[in-house]
């Protein structure tokens, strides 16, 4: 009995160890960067934010970095230039998205409000602009042409997701770098702003989005699932899933990686700068995200960082 009291307590201690409601986590990128998207290639693991530090978010350049344990964090640099690589935009470098396919990676990113499409034959880059234009031109659709989202799926089908005020959704074609039209659908579900992303998990698809505005405190994310990619999608009844707690404010425009070949996963988010951050001052953290068994996501607590095993 004994034996069991005291394993029971150290257990309390371990768990304690990375969720301290107190003292919010340290960032997992020095300084402000917003709109993480992760993603994992090889054996490594990807971060491709939005650099942050000007009010309007007036970055002109996209860098990625790049982690073995998601603990450790290297820059790789400046990895696309608007004012060197792109002819059609300068400035307000926001919300990148990244996919494998086709032995080459294509990157999404959202310029002057229209969104573009570059290629790599490497993760950290360099990217060049293929069709020296906008994939997705201001004013195509009601709404803003930002933050793109792309999801391939298990039968190497690609689908591109975007948009502020509405989720609108397309087939890429097998070239990555146009779409087929005639599969183009919007969704707005209650409380949809901004900052979609997909992901598949036994052969659900999640939609996941955020809810109010980036300045405000009350940034956070919620979730839809559908059958199939392109929806028709259904808002979760437990929402929002992601968002900020006492210290930690506008918590928010997330993506989600999966351990490779582990049903293990991880969200990767930004929230204000802590201390003095705002909307314009935001750092990126990853916490763990976990499903109950019904394959409903479960809250996500912003106190808790990548645990300790992880840092081996
Ligand atoms: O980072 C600039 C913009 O702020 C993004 O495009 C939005 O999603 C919001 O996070």
């Amino acid at each position: 009995m004994k034996l069991l009291v005291s394993i029971l307590f150290l257990s309390a201690i371990t768990a304690q160890a990375s969720v301290d409601t107190l003292k919010p986590p340290a960032p997992a990128l020095p300084g402000v960067f917003a709109d993480p998207h992760i993603a994992a290639f090889g054996k490594k693991f990807y971060l491709y934010p939005t650099t942050d530090g000007t009010t309007g978010w007036m970055s002109d350049h996209f860098t990625a970095w790049s982690s073995a344990d998601l603990i450790h964090w290297k820059p790789e640099g400046t990895i696309l230039d608007l004012k060197k690589d792109i002819t059609w935009a300068d400035e307000r470098a926001w919300a990148p998205a990244i996919a494998y396919k086709n032995k080459r990676y294509y990157y999404y990113f959202s310029a002057d409000v229209n969104i573009g499409v570059a290629v790599s034959d490497k993760p950290a880059g360099p990217f060049k602009d293929p069709i020296g234009k906008p994939l997705v031109p201001k004013g195509k659709l009601r709404g803003q042409m930002i933050d793109p989202m792309v999801f391939v799926d298990d039968d190497g089908s690609a689908y591109l997701y975007w948009g502020q005020g509405n989720c609108n959704m397309v087939k890429l074609n097998d070239d990555m770098v146009s779409y087929d039209s005639t599969t183009l659908t919007s969704f707005r579900p209650q409380g949809y702003n901004e900052g979609s992303f997909v992901f598949k998990r036994n052969g659900t698809y999640y939609l996941m989005w955020s809810e109010y505005d980036t300045r405000d405190p009350r940034y956070s994310v919620a979730y839809a699932t559908s059958k199939s990619p392109l929806g028709p999608y259904i808002k979760a009844e437990k929402n929002p899933v992601l968002k900020g707690r006492d210290l930690v404010k506008g918590a928010g425009h997330h993506s989600v990686v999966q351990v490779p070949g582990k049903d293990e996963w991880y969200i990767a988010y930004h929230r204000f700068k802590i201390p003095d951050g705002n909307g314009y001052n935001r750092e990126t953290c990853i916490s763990p995200m976990r499903f109950d068994a019904e394959g409903n996501i479960l809250p996500v607590d912003v106190y808790e960082s990548v645990p300790e095993k992880k840092r081996k």
